[in-house]
């Protein structure tokens, strides 16, 4: 069995960008941070899967037509339940919602039952948060994410927590 999400992953250049210029605020906050090889956004959890299922979210995935877009993360979050600091963005482009619901329901086959919490697009930038007043570090500039790509990711657990592994790539390419 395997830990999977879908995702978007950034580009080596936008991750060292996000990771730079939300350090202060990461610090400043007294969390652990997320380390710059794994921020992303999620688009779909998955959770554990043996290999036939993931055979089955691979050609799920691969008969969507998502548009591209661009992601502009201008706003920082705090969830206390999950003491999660994380970048999101006040406009969310609509293909990003879109490819969530296509995804979902591409899955359905495969045996998923979508999210039932709404979808919030966002980069976790620090866990472990134990409070967050949002003052007196303010939001980064914002950051544009061109989106171009889906990934299938794994989410492999170990000691220190868990780190993630690109395991396949689909282009964003509209039509
Ligand atoms: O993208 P972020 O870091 O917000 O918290 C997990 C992480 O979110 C989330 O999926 C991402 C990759 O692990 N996650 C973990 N378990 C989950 C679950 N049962 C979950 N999301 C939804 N349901």
């Amino acid at each position: 069995m395997q830990r999977l999400f879908f995702a978007l992953w950034p580009e080596p250049a936008l991750r060292r960008r996000l990771f730079c210029e939300t350090r202060r605020l990461v610090r400043r906050s007294g969390g652990r941070p997320v380390a710059e090889a794994d921020l992303h956004v999620t688009v779909v959890f998955l959770g554990a899967v043996d290999a036939a299922r993931r055979a089955c979210c691979e050609a799920a995935a691969a008969t969507l037509r998502p548009a591209p877009f661009t992601l502009t993360l201008d706003t920082v979050g705090y969830w206390p339940r999950a003491r999660a600091l994380w970048l999101g963005a006040t406009q969310v482009p609509e293909p990003l919602p879109a490819l969530a619901r296509s995804l979902n329901e591409a899955l359905a086959v495969c045996g998923f039952t979508p999210e039932p919490r709404p979808f919030r697009p966002h980069v976790t930038l620090a866990r472990k948060v134990a409070q967050w007043k949002g003052a007196p570090a303010p939001a980064p500039a914002p950051i544009p994410w061109p989106a171009e790509t889906l990934c299938l990711v794994e989410s492999v657990t170990d000691p220190a927590g868990a780190r993630y592994r690109v395991l396949r790539r689909w282009p964003l390419a509209g039509g």
